[in-house]
């Protein structure tokens, strides 16, 4: 059924709404997995949580079962095949629902867009022209939801994801790491403008250690999740794009600005590319895989096509006073999802 919670498909998301009973296996039942509590609504959901750490195997209320993953779940297997345990479900109910998320999935990877690249058909382009043994490595901006929604793992160890902190700027120098520790498959950053501004310092050390890697970099000219996030709470947005100050208005309301993302890798040594199209960037990937040394494809994608959430909350604070009627719109909004929230 794919992920769960605010970056979580639809498929996923469904069956956990109406779920009586939840096993979590080795999960922190994290903020964005459930959706800020709001994810499990069946009234009597029960939580039977295996996990090493006995704190996250107490939350929500759950059944905690200190265990090893694997050896939890077989234990419980047994337990219920003795009891002839069959689940509610009938199998075409999941298929069905499963069939309707990849439908889905294949539509996000076919979008077009008459200003350029959807970053959703970017993201589909990576995910069938890369070796299926390629590590990609991402943590924060829009491009984490939409690889936890919709990338298609085929190979153990190829998906390494920092969304425990979503920390800015981990995307290359954890790249880095993993081109250090798998050295003969190909090693992706996914990057978005803003965390590649923010950080891209071990591209430089990979070029000295001679270690390649390759960085896509997607360029939607700003922090585009933040700026989104901002209005869908009731703010016009703010600083969020790179857009030159202009005189009359004093603010950031500007032409975007020009970055050359291939030159400036070119300038500290790399290869690069400039992929403004689908064909472009099947070329830029097949020629990267082939380049010895590191490498950055420049992906500019249209601002706001990034996958949005499927019937899922997420628990953002929307000041109660205010001048905006949207943002008090917005922190009533909150306060009634808040209550749909489970309380432990
Ligand atoms: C170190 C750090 N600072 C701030 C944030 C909050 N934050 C999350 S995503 C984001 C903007 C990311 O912009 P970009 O990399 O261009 O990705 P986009 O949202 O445009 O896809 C910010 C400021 C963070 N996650 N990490
Ligand atoms: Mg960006």
């Amino acid at each position: 059924m794919g992920a769960i919670g605010v970056t979580g498909s639809l498929a996923a998301n469904r069956l956990a709404r109406e779920a009586d009973v939840v096993i979590g296996v080795g999960t922190r039942f994290s903020d964005f997995t459930t959706a800020s509590r709001s994810a499990f609504q069946h009234p009597e959901a029960s939580f039977i949580n295996i996990n090493l750490n006995s704190m996250d195997a107490a939350k929500l209320g759950g059944e905690a079962i200190l265990a090893d993953a694997g050896e939890g779940l077989q234990a419980l297997q047994k337990e219920l095949q003795e009891r002839e345990y069959r689940s509610a479900y009938g199998a075409s109910e999941i298929a069905d629902l499963r069939a309707e998320w990849n439908a889905e999935v294949d539509r996000l990877y076919g979008a077009q867009h008459e200003a350029g690249l959807a970053q959703t058909t970017a993201v589909g382009i990576v995910n069938r022209t890369i070796d299926p043994s390629s590590v990609i490595v991402c943590a924060a901006g829009s491009l984490p939801g939409d690889l936890h929604r919709l990338w298609r793992a085929s190979e153990p160890k190829t998906y390494h994801m920092e969304y425990g902190f979503s920390c800015m700027g981990y995307e290359v120098s954890g790249a880095f790491g993993a081109a250090l520790a798998e050295p003969d498959r190909e090693v992706y950053a996914m990057v978005g403008d803003g965390s590649y501004l923010m950080l891209h310092s071990e591209f430089v050390t990979s070029l000295q250690e001679q270690k390649k890697m390759t960085v896509l970099l997607f360029n939607n000219n700003g922090f585009q999740c933040i700026h989104n996030l901002q209005r869908e709470h009731g703010s016009d947005g703010f600083g969020n794009e790179f857009r030159y100050r202009e005189s009359e208005s004093g603010r950031l309301t500007g032409d975007y600005m020009p970055m050359d993302f291939a030159a400036h890798a070119r300038s500290m040594g790399a290869k690069s590319y400039r992929a403004e199209t689908a064909e472009q960037l099947e070329q830029a990937l097949r020629d990267a895989k082939n380049e010895t040394v590191s490498t950055l494809i420049e992906i500019p994608v249209v601002p706001g096509t990034n996958a949005g959430g499927y019937e899922s909350w997420w628990n953002v604070g929307v000041p109660e006073v205010s001048a905006e009627e949207k943002v008090v719109h917005a922190h009533h909004t909150m306060q009634a999802n808040r209550a749909k929230a489970r309380l432990v």
